[in-house]
């Protein structure tokens, strides 16, 4: 249970659907979420979904749907001030049309409970990720389709329950071959990819701590990106190689809560100051079943 004082996020809460279920953590909303404390920001942290991924040529809608609906249940329970989905959304990058249905009626479910951001990760089409955008024009839902400069939307504020300002600092998947496209006035052209990736993120960090006040206001990183030192599972390690790992020291200590995508293994990260949330439900298939989690910070 987090004591996270006005002012911070803490990454220290989590749990697993089942975990939470059983009230494992503690008492809270319904019995089955943890107590926040009253002047805490809480933010739901759900992450690299897939929708439309098959195993062994089996669908896995049915499992999707089971799983959204237990995740909708836990953010009512939960009342997030925010729910961050940090990428993924889709397995591919043409997703099939009921996909397409089930990624609008998840997210709009969950905006009626908080406001949602959504950012892509290396799987999600940017094209596909702005019809849903579209799609989602009525709703809650922030969606961040491709990379932008941070003075182009990188950054949003939130208000919360307890009266702190959110601010959410958000960096879709970056590809290693589109650095220079999309952020050619930052970067250059024979540096590495971590080396562009701390420049990208101390230009969003200078956006985002500008006027900020730590007795009043909580920021957290979110992005679709590879830290370094993650635990990967045993396959589709090409896409996530360690040249293009990200060193975690780039993300100031400022940050009160750094959610990351793109990682399917749940796990703390960057000295436990941020969290992989981990894959809604297995799409790396191997022997021994895994669960799908999620995570919050308080
Ligand atoms: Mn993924």
């Amino acid at each position: 249970m987090s004591d996270a004082a006005h002012g911070t996020a803490s990454g220290d809460e989590t749990g697993t659907a089942s975990a939470v279920a059983a009230g494992r953590h503690g008492r809270g909303a319904q019995g089955r979420v943890p107590d926040r404390p009253a002047d805490a920001v809480r933010v739901l942290h759900t992450s690299d979904w897939h929708l439309g991924v098959t195993v062994r040529g089996e669908s896995r809608a049915a499992d999707h749907d089971a799983l959204i609906a237990e995740l909708c249940e836990i953010a009512r329970a939960a009342a997030p001030d925010l729910i961050v989905h940090t990428g993924d959304l889709f397995d591919g990058h043409r997703p099939p049309m009921h996909d397409f249905g089930r990624a609008i009626r998840a997210l709009r479910d969950l905006a009626a409970i908080a406001p949602v951001v959504l950012l892509a990760g290396n799987h999600d089409s940017p094209v596909a990720l702005d019809v849903l955008g579209v799609a989602l024009e009525d709703a809650a839902v922030h969606v961040l389709a491709k990379p932008v400069l941070a003075e182009a939307g990188a950054v949003s504020t939130f208000a919360t329950a307890c009266g702190a300002q959110l601010r959410l600092v958000a960096l879709p998947f970056v590809h290693q071959n589109r650095v220079i496209r999309d952020f050619g006035a930052l970067v250059e052209a024979n540096a590495t990819y971590n080396d562009s990736l701390r420049k990208i993120i101390a230009s969003y960090s200078a956006a985002a701590f500008g006027d900020f006040d730590p007795a009043r206001d909580v920021a957290v990183f979110a992005s679709h990106v590879h830290v370094r030192d993650a635990k990967t599972s045993s396959e589709k390690t090409i896409h996530i190689a360690e040249d293009y790992a990200t060193d975690p020291a780039h993300f100031e200590p400022r940050y009160g809560y750094l959610a990351f995508g793109h990682i399917h293994v749940p796990q703390a990260i960057a000295g436990g100051r941020g969290r992989y949330a981990g894959s809604l439900l297995e799409v790396d298939f191997e022997r021994k079943a895994r669960r799908s989690r999620w995570w919050w910070s308080t």
